[in-house]
């Protein structure tokens, strides 16, 4: 049985070591998308410590759960995530950045990370792979669930739109899309580049069953998720409302953080932060 005060107790605190490492390894790495990254901390925690049905010693697993992230540019905090699952030694994680190594702005393609199921990073693909890994799912009559993380700015990306009809018009119900939604693109906010409002009605009229939520919030990540579950007819998404930069006072919905890497001073106020959130 769920023990949900618990769970969330510890799952916030799991979140702060999680924002507290990636915030240092942007620095010492020098590897950007910070903001992006600590948007979606929440979102990834509960899907790998309570949601998907994955085995971090048996990551190949044919009937594993599926999760892509189709916002690549997030990969510094899904690399964190891995490592602190036990799908490989966070130590590892010390060479992110260098010659030679694994761990650097995206996810590299499959069978070089344990747990990085695609090379994303190019935006609007992501989705239209888990799609293709959903429906071959359905045609093998498998019973795994596909996830998908996108970001807002994704879904200016017309392959979206063209996965979204691909989807509801394959009835693929084992499909769940998460929308990390900080309102944020790389040069401005999402609403002045191409605004995407009306978005849940978007997603309905494309044949989804659409959810909102605070993407902040484990009680509404669990329920969203839970609602999602019980849909056997649709596909699923969910659009989590964010903030850019989340955890780190100065970084919250400042844009400046999808690009810029803290120096000395910024990491120190950072993790300083982070520390006094430790529970
Ligand atoms: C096809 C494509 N075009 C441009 C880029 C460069 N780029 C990297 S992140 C980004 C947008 C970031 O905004 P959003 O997608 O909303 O993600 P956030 O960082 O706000 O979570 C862009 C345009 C890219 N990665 N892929």
């Amino acid at each position: 049985m769920f023990e949900e005060t618990i769970n969330f107790y510890k799952l916030n605190e799991i979140s702060n070591l999680l924002r507290y490492r990636t915030v240092k390894t942007s620095h010492d790495a020098s590897i950007p998308h910070l903001g992006s990254c600590l948007s979606c901390v929440e979102i990834l925690v509960y899907l790998y410590w309570i949601e998907l049905n994955l085995n971090p010693l048996n990551s190949n697993d044919q009937d594993r759960d599926r999760f892509i992230l189709s916002k690549g540019h997030g990969a510094p905090i899904l690399f964190q995530v891995l490592a602190e699952r036990g799908f490989y030694d966070k130590n590892l994680l010390k060479t992110a950045g260098k010659n030679g190594s694994l761990f650097h702005e995206h996810p590299p393609k499959p069978g070089f990370i344990p747990g990085i199921e695609a090379a994303t990073g190019s935006l609007g693909h992501g989705l239209p792979i888990a799609l293709g890994i959903a429906m071959a799912g359905k045609i093998k009559k498998k019973s795994f669930r596909t996830f998908a993380l996108l970001s807002d700015g994704e879904c200016n990306e017309g392959t979206i739109w063209e996965s979204a009809m691909f989807a509801s018009s394959k009835s693929l119900s084992r499909v769940t899309a998460i929308i990390d939604f900080n309102k944020w693109q790389a040069t401005g906010r999402t609403k002045e580049i191409m605004s995407l409002e009306p978005l849940l009605e978007k997603w309905k009229s494309f044949g989804w069953h659409a959810q909102e939520i605070n993407g902040h919030n484990f009680s509404e990540i669990k329920d969203s998720l839970d609602e999602a579950n019980s849909i056997n007819d649709k596909p699923s998404v969910i659009i989590a409302n964010t903030i850019k930069g989340k955890g780190v006072s100065f970084m919250e919905d400042d844009n400046n953080w999808h690009y810029r890497i803290p120096n000395k001073e910024e990491l120190s106020m950072a993790l300083a932060e982070l520390s006094k959130n430790k529970k």
